[in-house]
């Protein structure tokens, strides 16, 4: 895989220069305390890795759970390049027809293969990314039972249902979610949640080998729906939305 557990509580991810860009902004950021501590590019073997705290360290048994966030998982540089040297990909193709055979058009069908813009939104309406912006990527129960066949869970009710499962916990992070604020385009970064039994919990952003710093005097809002060229990743909308799913499951 791409994690390797290192030493001294931190975690191994193999080496994307853009994520430790990312990395190394949010280490100067009002979002550090929301990330986890990144300790710099290590080398084993062959291949260089980033380094950063194993946020599981001092949990006792945790439950976690994965939300990617954000109404858009891809970047619009992706969606240039699939118009300006399209190459669809068979092994999406294969994980398209895996979910829904009906899926793939007439044309995708004959090239046995699609563009991954394609497929990435493919699986952002056929989930809640599209709808709410934010998806649940999968969990691990504390007993150890992991589920990640949420491919298809898209509305409201449904999500509501796998939280509320889940989620005995999930209150207690409604107060961290709050105090968000976020001043980058992040797109296909999660919120990690973590909790057990003693009752410490954790929620933080992971993943982001998507996030980039935006042009100059460009600023987005995190709400305004996506159209190409306004780089919006609608991550506070979805954040809103999972805020708001979160209330009416625990809030009072
Ligand atoms: C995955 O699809 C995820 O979208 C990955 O995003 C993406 O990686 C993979 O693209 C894509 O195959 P499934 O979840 O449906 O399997 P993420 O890393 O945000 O989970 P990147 O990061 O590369 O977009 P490929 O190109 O790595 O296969
Ligand atoms: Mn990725």
């Amino acid at each position: 895989g791409s994690f390797h557990v290192g030493d001294y509580g931190t975690l191994l991810k193999r080496f994307c220069e853009g994520e430790q860009q990312c990395y190394l902004r949010l280490m100067e950021d009002t979002l550090r305390p929301f990330v986890p501590l990144y300790h710099g590019v290590v080398q084993h073997g062959e291949q260089d890795y980033n380094m950063m705290d194993n946020l599981l360290t001092h949990f006792n048994t945790p439950a976690i759970m994965d939300c990617k966030m954000g109404s858009r998982t891809y970047l619009e540089e992706e969606l240039v390049t699939a118009r300006e040297r399209p190459q669809p990909r068979n092994d999406m193709y294969e994980k398209m027809v895996a979910v829904d055979p009906e899926a793939p058009t007439v044309q995708e069908r004959a090239q046995q293969a699609v563009l991954k813009t394609r497929y990435m939104q493919w699986r952002e309406t056929l989930s809640s990314t599209a709808s709410l912006g934010f998806r649940i990527e999968g969990f691990r129960k504390a007993n150890g039972e992991c589920q990640t066949n949420f491919k298809r869970t898209k509305s409201r009710e449904q999500v509501v249902e796998i939280l509320f499962q889940n989620g005995s916990n999930c209150n207690v992070f409604l107060q961290v979610l709050a105090d968000f604020a976020v001043s980058l385009q992040v797109v296909g970064s999660s919120l990690l949640f973590v909790h057990d039994w003693t009752g410490k919990t954790g929620v933080w952003m992971i993943d982001f080998g998507k996030t980039v710093s935006l042009p100059t005097h460009h600023t987005l809002d995190h709400r305004t729906p996506w159209a190409e060229g306004n780089r919006e990743d609608g991550y506070l909308w979805g954040l809103d939305n999972l805020i708001d799913v979160l209330t009416d499951i625990f809030g009072e």
